[in-house]
């Protein structure tokens, strides 16, 4: 039984690598930077693209959105106004998207007309990080109120993700909350990643997470 249920597992895995690997290609073949945002519930993933945006749309960097979430649509609606590309995709259940669940997104999406696809993943610090989806570039979201140990309390995350964001930072005078510490603990992880402080709300540093995503893009 417990063999049985390994072997299962190992299959969703392979399966899902594959479609990964073909994502990627598709992604590569249209010239498109593909974005993965994960974190957890509520750390600020939607307010953050929500500031970048504008940033990209300002520069003429067209950008298509995946939202993925358990069951509703609030995060889409929030970006129905700027008038972009947005796939909405429900798991029903399931706490992560895989790389299938993409697979379907981008084929509902203008990819010829997009230079940029962002994916908003679950809110969830464990399952996503697990899955491939065959993008450019994991993201991690943390937020200053989740606390300064989470990367080691939540290691896969941390070391799939080449920039980590420390959201939330305009709160750091009513929050408990080391810089010093936490980057102490992300390094343990992930000695590589760029970490950049940033605000969803008062929009600190997105044009940092802008000029990023340009050198990504190979045009900075
Ligand atoms: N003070 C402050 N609040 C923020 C910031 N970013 C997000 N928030 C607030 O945090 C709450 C959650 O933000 P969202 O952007 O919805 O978070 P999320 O990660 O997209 O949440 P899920 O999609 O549900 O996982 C909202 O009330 C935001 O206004 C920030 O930088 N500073
Ligand atoms: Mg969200």
């Amino acid at each position: 039984m417990t063999f049985k249920k390994v072997k299962i597992e190992q299959n969703l895995f392979s399966q899902n690598e594959e479609i990964a690997r073909e994502n990627k290609s598709i992604f590569t073949k249209h010239k498109i930077l593909s974005l993965n945002f994960m974190g957890a519930p509520g750390c600020g993933k939607t307010s953050i693209i929500e500031k970048l945006i504008p940033e990209l749309l300002a520069k003429k960097i067209y950008c298509g959105v995946i939202e993925g979430d358990i069951a509703g649509s609030f995060d889409s609606e929030r970006l129905e106004h700027y008038g972009i590309p947005l796939v909405q995709i429900n798991t029903g259940g399931a706490c992560h998207l895989d790389a299938l669940m993409i697979k379907k997104g981008m084929e509902n999406l203008p990819l010829k007309q997009l230079n940029v696809v962002i994916i908003e993943n679950v809110g969830n610090l464990v399952c996503p990080a697990e899955f491939e989806l065959g993008v450019d570039c994991n993201i991690t979201v943390a937020s200053i109120t989740e606390g300064e140990e989470k990367p080691l309390k939540y290691p896969l995350m941390y070391s799939v993700s080449e920039l980590v964001l420390l959201n939330k930072i305009d709160l750091i005078n009513v929050v408990d909350f080391s810089i010093e510490k936490f980057t102490r603990f992300l390094r343990q992880i992930n000695p590589k990643a760029e970490l950049i402080a940033v605000s969803g709300r008062t929009g600190i540093n997105i044009k940092a997470i802008k000029e990023y995503v340009l050198k990504k893009m190979g045009l900075l």
